[in-house]
């Protein structure tokens, strides 16, 4: 199979027409990707991405084709995907203040063109969800913010709104029903491509910890930054060896590990219900 993507923590690979994503059990932290694997994430993250395609798909079709005939060395932890045209365009949604919506905020009072009122402190929940579109930067270069303007003179008004509306339906409904588990979802970033109807369909991941930031809702308390609900184990171990976030990463004690693939299969078992 053809290699044709690598990613921090995931691998894309074409099978004839198909397209084959594999996530792997690599995690990353401050942008590093560490020695030491965290067993089943990859699996976990598959999973929960499948449980919400299904749960969105009232809202937009998804490029799943199958989760099982995969090669066996990826079983469960890959799907086999349509492949698209993806859409040149990060597509962000977020409920709460923070990254760098937050110093965008504190700089103009508006984040991605969209005003917000006066007062917001970090961590804060928005009014309401806001699409908040990146530009797609090339591996290593950093991500910059556009305007729903900028989406409109690079895809035209019909998509540019089709594109809005389908981000905050995703968001919206992601963020409402991990809140009812006890997980604050503060922003999410999807991808979106067109089938060869030029119909838009998701694709990649969905709402999982590695495209989305996900809080604790027990101790979410605006007005500072909050914990990382999969990764803040690794974060404080890592921080207090002296790492100074440079690669190479620390190699992580089991006890890390163990308590980290922990966090993973309870955003998994909460979200969804099931049992890992
Ligand atoms: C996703 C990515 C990486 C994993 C391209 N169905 C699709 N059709 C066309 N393209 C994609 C997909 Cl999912 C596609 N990515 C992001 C990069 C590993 C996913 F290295 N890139």
């Amino acid at each position: 199979m053809k290699l044709i993507h690598s990613g921090k923590v995931r691998d894309l690979y074409a099978d004839g027409d198909d397209l084959i994503l594999v996530a792997s059990d690599r995690v990353s932290v401050y942008d590093v990707i560490l020695p030491t694997p965290i067993p089943d994430k990859g699996a976990v993250l598959t999973r929960l991405s499948l449980w919400w395609f299904d749960q969105l798909a009232d809202i937009v079709p998804h490029h799943v084709v199958s989760a099982t005939d995969v090669p066996p060395e990826w079983a469960g932890r890959a799907i086999r995907c349509r492949r698209l045209d993806m859409v040149k365009v990060e597509c962000v949604a977020r409920g709460y203040l923070t990254g760098s919506g937050l110093v965008e905020y504190r700089k103009t009072g508006a984040v991605c063109g969209v005003r917000l009122p006066a007062g917001l402190v970090e961590s804060d929940r928005l009014p309401e969800a806001i699409f908040t579109p990146t530009t797609k930067a090339p591996l290593g270069e950093h991500d910059t913010a556009m305007t729903y303007e900028d989406v409109v003179a690079q895809e035209g008004e019909a998509d540019a709104s089709a594109l809005r509306e389908t981000t905050l339906g995703i968001y919206r409904r992601g963020a409402e029903l991990a809140l009812e588990r006890g997980i604050i979802i503060a922003d999410t970033k999807v991808e979106l491509g067109r089938d060869r109807d030029g119909r838009f369909v998701l694709a990649d991941e969905v709402l999982t910890p590695d495209s989305s930031r996900f809080w604790d809702a027990a101790t979410w308390e605006p007005g500072r930054s909050q914990d990382s609900f999969d990764k803040q184990i690794v974060r404080d171990w890592a921080a207090g060896t002296g790492w100074d976030k440079t690669p190479p990463g620390p190699v992580l004690p089991d006890d890390i590990v163990a308590k980290t693939r922990a966090r993973y299969i309870e955003v998994y078992e909460r979200i969804t219900g099931n049992t890992w």
